[in-house]
């Protein structure tokens, strides 16, 4: 292996490195999720997210599913023993022995504020991307490729997270879209997984700190070490203050839905809904689980995508999201634009134009990009922010969900150039969380499991 970073996210000499070979890469890959291994649940990253992250989850999954089984499915069952009683999966699950973060239990306050969270282990209050069901799909697949045992596994797996995963689709679809309209609500821009994301700079800065924000210090700025490419303070102190407001009314959903400040119909989670919903019921008809079941999810697919292609934008092109708040659509150009894409649903004219303008220099044919991977902002944005998170950096596991859904669309040639250009990313060996768009300079953690989890599915 390489030199450990010091500070997690902090390469002290970084140049451009000679590639690896495919076997190195996917040993290295392995390795990095065997070394952020708890036992029955795996770090997002061992110091700057030293806890599981829902949607971390079903990546490692994936990536686990092509090397260990009974691992992958022991990632996915840890992650669904901690679904609330409502049906929502949180954002993160506490190891009890894992070391510090913030904002850990305590600040969450679940079970104290009287929320529907399970007495053990406790979790945040928010949730993340419902994209659980294509790690099932993964999983499923490996049991099938394997032997009698993997496959009697894997099978079993799936009747045993059916009706969880079945609960969480619900709760998605019932509470974070009472009306029906084929679009997510989210509370927290840590709910849409793009935390930072000049999608919500908006909806952000209508959001007014209250007096009483209590005393809080972040850890995330000093293990990455580098502080700029991080969230501000002044941002962070208006994710703290939703975390209060939703802490406040114990989080319950109605309450939440009637008086967050944050309240942003998400078109890039809708999509994922839409898709996920999808491949799960093909795994439940498959399965022969009960066909009313799939027929909910069937009809959450065909509502959910439906939702996704309405929000795009003639002039630019692009999906959007939509303030709840303000009555007003968010036209920020990001990666999320490109949702509809993830789950189909549009005129097909409408469908090439996006096609050709994620090609474009706008995006991922930027001349200069290092990768050719839909960018998180778009490199001709006069906000690109090259090393912050998610204004602006190349990350392999959003590279890895176009793929795949491309692949799913029967774009096997897009598919394909989007699994070599996302390899070229992580090529030098670092599994870093994103990688500066120009330089290739990986950023954030450096062992950041989804991405090695990304590589070891498209390796082996
Ligand atoms: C990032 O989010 C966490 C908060 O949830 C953070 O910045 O502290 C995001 O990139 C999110 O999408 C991801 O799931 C998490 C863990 O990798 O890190």
């Amino acid at each position: 292996m390489s030199a450990e970073p010091g500070p997690e996210g902090v390469q002290p000499d970084w140049s451009p490195e000679r590639p690896l070979g495919p076997a190195a890469l996917a040993a290295r890959a392995a390795y990095v999720l065997r070394g952020n291994d708890l036992g029955t649940m795996t770090t997002a990253a061992p110091t700057l997210y030293p806890h599981m992250w829902s949607w971390d989850a079903a990546f490692v999954a994936i990536g686990l599913a092509a090397i260990n089984l009974d691992r992958a499915t022991l990632e996915l069952d840890t992650l669904l023993a901690a679904q609330w009683k409502t049906g929502m999966l949180p954002h993160i699950v506490f190891s009890p022995d894992a070391v510090d973060y913030f904002p850990g239990p305590d600040r969450w306050g679940c079970l104290a504020a009287g929320a529907p969270a399970p007495a053990k282990p406790a979790t945040s209050g928010i949730c993340q991307p419902p994209v659980h069901a294509i790690a099932v799909q993964r999983i499923v697949e490996a049991g099938r490729r394997g032997g009698r045992t993997e496959r009697k596994a894997a099978e079993a797996f799936l009747r045993r997270s059916w009706k969880p995963l079945l609960g969480w689709h619900r709760w998605l679809a019932t509470c974070r879209d009472p009306d029906g309209e084929g679009l997510i609500t989210v509370h927290h821009g840590w709910e849409s997984g793009m935390d930072n994301s000049p999608r919500w700079d908006e909806p952000y800065s209508r959001v007014r700190v209250g007096p009483g924000l209590p005393p809080y210090q972040r850890r995330d700025v000093s293990v990455v070490g580098d502080a700029t490419q991080r969230p501000s303070d002044a941002e962070y102190d208006r994710y703290l203050w939703l975390v209060e407001q939703m802490r406040r009314v114990g989080y319950d959903d109605r309450l939440v839905r009637e008086r967050c400040d944050f309240a942003v119909q998400d078109v890039f989670v809708s999509a994922i809904m839409a898709m996920a919903s999808e491949v799960l019921a093909e795994l439940g008809e498959d399965a022969c689980m009960p066909s009313a079941d799939v027929v909910d999810l069937l009809s959450w697919a065909a509502l959910f995508r439906a939702g996704v292609a309405r929000t795009v934008d003639a002039s630019t092109g692009l999906a959007r999201d939509f303030d709840l708040r303000a009555n007003s659509w968010l036209p920020a150009p990001t990666v999320a634009g490109f949702a509809p894409l993830l789950c189909g649903g549009l005129d097909r004219a409408t469908e090439r134009r996006m096609l050709a303008l994620l090609d474009s220099p706008a995006w991922a044919g930027h001349p200069r990009l290092v990768a050719g991977v839909p960018p998180s902002a778009s490199p001709l944005s006069p906000d690109l922010r090259p090393r912050q998170y998610w204004r602006g950096p190349l990350w392999p596991v959003v590279a890895w969900l176009f793929a795949w859904s491309f692949a799913r669309r029967g774009w096997a040639h897009r598919a394909a150039v989007l699994r070599e250009e996302g390899m070229r990313l992580v090529a030098g060996g670092h599994f870093a969380e994103y990688y500066e768009p120009f330089t290739g300079e990986p950023l954030g953690s450096m062992r950041q499991s989804w991405t090695a989890a990304a590589v070891l599915d498209w390796l082996c």
